[in-house]
């Protein structure tokens, strides 16, 4: 037997347990030592059934995600032969049980799925998440899994990926029965009690009765991708996963099987797997940092206090109520105060309403929520976020007041979205405590938490914070202070080349479309329309005098706001927008566009959707490049997770530094010198970027000394 898996029993009862530590993936060494056991069990006539099982947290959570990228760089020769170690399994003479609790995702589902019968603790999962790495199921799961669970059931957790809990498991015909408490000894009395009978289902291939009539299967196929291809734009894996799944219904086994192997090994190796797996490392990645050692003493956060009903500081107060962290949330004025209540409510009701939780737990969090017009309680917070107005002024003056009533040791955060985190603590007598929590709008929904360190920020308050992100089930990610931190200051070249692709002859739609066909969750200008164009204008009215007219600026977004057009609360801004707040293109804005480029002097041309895509990428990915240069982010993984949790960037193109490498540093540096030349000092390329081009090297390898 190999060290990973282990072979004991209990009487005639083989037990081979995955031991393979944290998550039991099938690393090399596990299938071929669950093949040795099952050639054991063969030989012993002593054994007359056998029982799989994970140890630790979870049963099989898949393949190793790492071989991977072992295979398509060659550096490993050959696949992973789950496919054949899972049919030893079915073939096996003796009945067996596939024991489970955590999650058996992917490759750990498949292998269940040879096992004569599967058994499973009440909190267990089970999924075929591969789409969600850019792949298919591998193991002959699109072609066992519709045997079990039907073929609309099994097409549509192969296609979105989402694992379903061990109940409904059990009314699917996945698993075959719940076990409460002790799950070695629940699936050993188990199949003791088959075993006389000597009565079992069969083989799992050898199952026909689930997979439907030609008609009706059409129809179920017809839906779900029609469904998918909006639920998961831009994606080859999930619709590639239909296809293996319809096979099933449409060949014999042994060929659906080699259809799945065809497909599986095209998305293997395609450059979506590949930014996924990424971002799938990415996520874990982001949450080691070199100076903050992993044994930092944590502070413990049981309470919670929040300054801002608004809509950020609502969000945030939901956060803490989610994760049963009860919240104190201040406001200035009754009025204010309960119109963030009402809010909280609604957005909870909302939830109740689409199924997400009953109206129990509903109050329950509610009744976490504290709202309160003074400080009283603040002195027994962990924790106090401020979330008030964005402005310098306001934000010290509530940092000097929460200086005066926090406790020793608690940690003032401020949810600034642009401003200096050392400032902020100035107005403190405690600057250690103090760190930026930047959640992005709306604070409930969305998974980024960008962690702004400070100057003087103590270890323990930035591990605190990391850990914290987690329980908020949030996405931390620890960036430097600067102006805008690392996903603002990036959007604002961003969305500068948005606009002036708009002066220089794209519609705004045309502009937004390229960008959304492109994968972004929406297009810069209604992404403005949105946010509220009138935000932006403030801030620029506030800065005029650090307005160089040397430096080309944009001309259209300020023009709408003087004529009211703020965006969606004014029912118009790039777009007029209609009662259900759909886009409408504005001949109004085409001709302002015509005027205010006339009088510059704009030479308008067509702009191709390529163009479009250049301009607006490169612009982030070299200011992104500064970034990672500077040592604002610690990584260009931690820029791609930014992206892709903040700022709705299509996680399959693996996030903007991963698409850089993509394409090629080389030509991504060329045509910002391109872009350079014809506009301008903006376009001045990152040093940072020149030296990678120039070494061929990648951003993802790039580690700053
Ligand atoms: C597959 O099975 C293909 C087959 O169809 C065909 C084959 C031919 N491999 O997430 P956590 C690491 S595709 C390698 O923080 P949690 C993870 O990186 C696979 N490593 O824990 C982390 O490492 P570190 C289908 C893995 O408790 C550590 O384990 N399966 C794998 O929050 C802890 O992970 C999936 O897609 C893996 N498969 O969540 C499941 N899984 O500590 C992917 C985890 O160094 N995994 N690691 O940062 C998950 O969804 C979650 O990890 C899980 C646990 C829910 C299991």
């Amino acid at each position: 037997m190999s060290e990973l898996v282990k072979f004991t029993r209990d009487g005639e009862i083989a037990i081979i347990t995955v031991d393979n530590p944290p998550v039991n993936a099938l690393s090399p060494g596990v299938p071929e030592g669950i093949a040795a056991a099952i050639g054991q069990i063969e030989a012993d006539e002593t054994i007359s059934g056998a029982v799989l099982i994970g140890s630790g947290q979870t049963f099989v959570a898949g393949a190793d995600i790492r071989e991977f990228g072992r295979i398509t760089s060659g550096e490993r020769r050959g696949g992973i032969n789950l496919t054949s170690v899972v049919r030893t399994v079915e073939d096996c003479s003796k009945p067996t049980v596939a024991a489970i609790h955590g999650t058996a995702f992917g490759g750990g589902l498949e292998l269940a799925m040879g096992f004569t019968y599967r058994v499973a603790l009440g909190s267990a999962q089970v999924g075929q998440p591969e789409v969600k790495l850019g792949l298919i199921p591998g193991a002959a799961g699109t072609q066992r899994l519709p045997r079990l669970a039907g073929v609309e059931a099994a097409a549509r957790m192969c296609a979105d990926g989402q694992p379903i809990s061990a109940a409904s498991a059990l009314a699917l015909g996945v698993v075959d029965q719940i076990i409460e408490g002790d799950l070695l000894g629940g699936a050993i009395a188990f199949l003791r009690e088959k075993i006389p009978s000597g009565a079992h289902p069969p083989k799992t291939r050898e199952r026909h009765e689930k997979l439907g009539d030609p008609e009706t299967n059409a129809a179920i196929f017809a839906a779900l991708r029609a469904a998918t291809r909006k639920s998961a734009r831009g994606m080859t894996a999930p619709l590639a996963a239909i296809d293996a799944v319809e096979a099933a219904t449409s060949l014999p086994f042994d060929e659906g099987v080699a259809r799945e192997a065809q497909i599986f090994q095209e998305c293997l190796f395609s450059d979506q797997s590949k930014a996924l797996i990424h971002v799938f490392f990415g996520e874990r990645e982001v949450a080691r940092i070199p100076d903050v050692p992993k044994d930092t003493p944590l502070i413990e956060i049981r309470r919670a206090a929040v300054i801002g009903a608004g809509t950020m500081g609502g969000g945030i107060a939901m956060n803490y109520a989610n994760a049963g962290i009860p919240v104190l949330l201040r406001e200035a004025t009754r009025e204010a105060l309960d119109r963030g209540m009402a809010t909280i409510r609604r957005n909870y009701e909302n939830s109740v309403k689409k199924g997400r939780f009953t109206p129990e737990v509903m109050e329950k969090r509610l009744s976490l929520i504290t709202p309160q017009l003074g400080y009283d309680g603040f002195e027994e917070a962990d924790i106090i976020t401020e979330a008030v107005f964005e402005g310098m002024a306001l934000k010290k003056e509530i940092f000097a007041e929460i200086d005066r009533v926090a406790k020793p040791g608690a940690i003032l955060a401020s949810n600034t979205s642009t401003l200096s985190i050392d400032e902020i603590a100035s107005a403190t007598s405690r600057p250690e405590a103090v760190i930026g929590h930047h959640y992005f709008s709306p604070a409930n929904v969305m998974r980024l938490l960008e962690i702004v360190r400070g100057r003087a920020t103590s270890r323990e308050v930035i591990a605190t914070s990391m850990s914290l992100a987690k329980r908020l089930k949030k996405v931390g990610v620890l960036v430097g202070n600067c102006y805008g931190f690392v996903g603002n200051r990036m959007l604002h070249p961003y969305g500068r080349e948005a606009q002036f692709l708009v002066e220089e002859g794209a519609n705004p739609q045309d502009v937004d479309a390229a960008l959304v066909n492109f994968g972004m969750a929406m297009g810069p200008l209604a992404v403005g329309d949105l946010a509220g164009l009138d935000v932006g204008w403030r801030i620029r009215k506030e800065h005029a005098h650090l307005h160089d007219p040397n430096v080309r600026h944009p001309l259209v977004a300020d023009a709408l706001c003087e004529l009211g057009r703020y965006g969606q609360k004014t029912g118009a801004g790039w777009y007029k927008y209609d009662e259900n707040r759909r886009a409408i293109p504005d001949p109004e804005v085409e001709a302002l566009i015509l005027k205010l480029t006339a009088d510059a002097n704009i030479r308008r041309r067509s702009i191709s959707p390529d163009e479009i895509i250049e301009r607006t990428q490169y612009a982030l990915i070299n200011e992104g490049a500064l970034i990672l240069e500077e040592g604002i982010a610690l990584r260009a993984t931690d820029i791609d997770i930014v992206y892709i949790n903040g700022y709705g960037y299509p996680a399959w193109r693996g996030g903007p530094m991963w698409y850089a490498d993509t394409v090629g540093l080389h030509k991504v540096y060329e045509r910002v010198c391109q872009f350079h030349q014809q506009h301008g000092d903006h376009w001045k390329p990152a040093p940072l970027l020149k030296h990678l081009a120039e070494q061929g090297a990648t951003f993802a390898s790039f580690r700053k000394a």
